[in-house]
């Protein structure tokens, strides 16, 4: 095994300013525009957090180059997303963002071919695109990558011997499939981040998705393959977003037929029933993997989420911490969703300080 021995004291956190450059303007949710969920507020808070605490130290990212992320996603997506921008600036000169108007739904098109990839950008936004949640700003291709950096180097981190590293990455990642970006994700950090263990030769790469949100990006681009087993708790997308994936009785198919858990939870969802799905996750997933767990971890969970309706308290974040850590599974935690603002960073903290076995600061 590549593993080196390199231990810190601290939980070694990765970082990058450059998500700053990514402000979605706004969002079309339910029928109505609104301000965008997914804010640079949000990362600025998790980061004031844990630069707070000396128990974390943080750095900046190296940068990976996109050959990791050919590795999980469409050539065709990649493309597009670095040329968006410019594309639509060069034909819309006071552009704000770009988000599709008009998607090639596969069932309009029944029996007819397959739609070449449209040429205009207003086309080929929705031909890559599956909601109207993500919008493309000028930073968002630059602030998408920084965000795989800081997954691909606290994935280093860990194959350099630590035990448990933190990537705040942002924009998220787990909505984002092989050929689709959505709900706020562009790249999905989590799924590169287990294909780059599997090539360091890391074995099989457990997933555990603990954000509100079922992770259909990640589901898809692992859902014919044994060597990812992923393990999602959610709201059940009978009642939320992402709405058409996470059932219980999607398990996976081919090589990864059961390969994939879901366990779609009801609105109200407590502290109490939420260990209980935990611990059936981790059940689930002791033995299907060797010894590497990524874990996409959303606050979205908590019970003050503007956008979600578990009522998860601030304690039991340690608690899951701790639990996950206890599997005794080395740990790549790299952040997904969580919009309560005030609360978010706090949050963060408690599961990283759990995960790390240091129970609550005793200041709070
Ligand atoms: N008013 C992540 O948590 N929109 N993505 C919901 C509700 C889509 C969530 C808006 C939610 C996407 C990473
Ligand atoms: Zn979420």
């Amino acid at each position: 095994m590549p593993f080196g021995r390199a231990y810190s004291p601290r939980m070694r956190v990765f970082h990058s300013p450059l998500h700053l450059l990514h402000e979605p303007p706004f969002e079309v949710f339910s029928g109505h525009p609104g301000p965008a969920w997914e804010v640079t507020a949000r990362a600025e808070a998790i980061r004031a957090a844990l630069a707070a605490d000396p128990a974390f130290s943080l750095e900046l990212p190296a940068e990976h180059g996109l050959e990791p992320a050919r590795a999980v996603h469409d050539p065709g997506l990649l493309r597009f997303l670095e040329e968006a921008w410019p594309a639509w600036l060069a034909a819309n000169e006071r552009a704000e963002a770009l988000m599709a108007d008009t998607f090639p739904y596969p069932r309009s098109r029944a029996g007819t071919r397959r739609p070449p990839e449209p040429r205009a950008p207003g086309g080929r936004v929705g031909y890559w695109s599956f909601d109207t949640t993500s919008p493309i700003t000028a930073g968002t291709w630059i602030a998408a990558r920084a965000a795989l950096d800081v997954a691909l180097s606290a994935t280093d981190a860990v194959l350099a011997g630590e035990t448990a590293t933190y990537g705040l990455c942002r924009p998220p990642g787990h909505h984002a499939g092989r050929t689709t970006f959505g709900g706020y994700c562009y790249l999905n950090n989590a799924a590169i981040t287990a294909e780059h263990l599997l090539r360091a030769g890391a074995g099989r790469v457990g997933i555990l998705d603990v954000d509100f949100h079922h992770g259909n990006g990640t589901q898809e681009i692992f859902w014919e393959r044994g060597d990812v087993p992923y393990a999602s708790l959610h709201g059940d997308p009978h009642r939320v977003y992402p709405y058409c994936s996470g059932h219980a009785d999607e398990t996976g198919e081919g090589a990864g037929a059961g390969a994939t858990f879901n366990q779609p939870l009801p609105a109200g969802t407590d502290d109490a029933a939420y260990l209980v799905a935990l611990d059936r996750a981790l059940d689930w997933l002791a033995g299907r993997h060797d010894g590497i767990l990524v874990v996409s971890l959303g606050i979205d969970t908590y019970g003050l989420d503007p956008i979600c309706d578990f009522t998860l308290t601030a304690p039991v974040y340690g608690e899951v911490g701790r639990l996950v850590a206890a599997t005794g599974a080395r740990l790549v935690v790299l952040q997904e969703g969580g919009y309560h603002l005030p609360h978010l960073g706090e949050n963060v903290r408690r599961w990283l300080r759990g995960a790390a076995g240091l129970g609550p600061d005793p200041a709070d």
